[in-house]
């Protein structure tokens, strides 16, 4: 009876094991302190798929655990994008860049 359960327990696990695909990636941004940080957690956690962010921000890097099924990195790089950060390659969304507060500037009036 109890190797029957240990039996069907271990089929529940494997074939759970295909649609839960996970991927863990660093993106480096623009970021410049912990009003930047906030803004981009804040954004990052509405997309779908995201499942954890943590922004080191005197390294400036994101590391970002996300669902492969449902989001990548390329619309990670556009959510962080959109929110006036570099991210990797893409360049920060203009406009929102310049509606952030000049400490969170690339130049940050230093
Ligand atoms: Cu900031």
């Amino acid at each position: 009876m109890l190797s029957a359960i240990i039996i069907c327990f271990t089929q529940v696990m494997y074939s759970q094991q295909p649609t839960a695909k996970f991927n863990t990636v660093e993106i480096h941004t623009s970021m410049q302190c912990d009003m930047c940080k906030e803004r981009v957690e804040k954004k990052l956690y509405k997309v779908k798929g995201v499942v954890s962010v943590n922004v080191n921000i005197p390294t400036k890097i994101v590391q970002i655990t996300f669902k492969t099924k449902q989001t990548n990195i390329e619309n990670i790089r556009e959510a962080i994008s959109s929110q006036g950060y570099d991210a990797d390659h893409i360049p920060a969304n203009k406009q929102a860049y310049d509606g952030l507060p000049d400490c969170c500037k690339k130049d940050g009036g230093h």
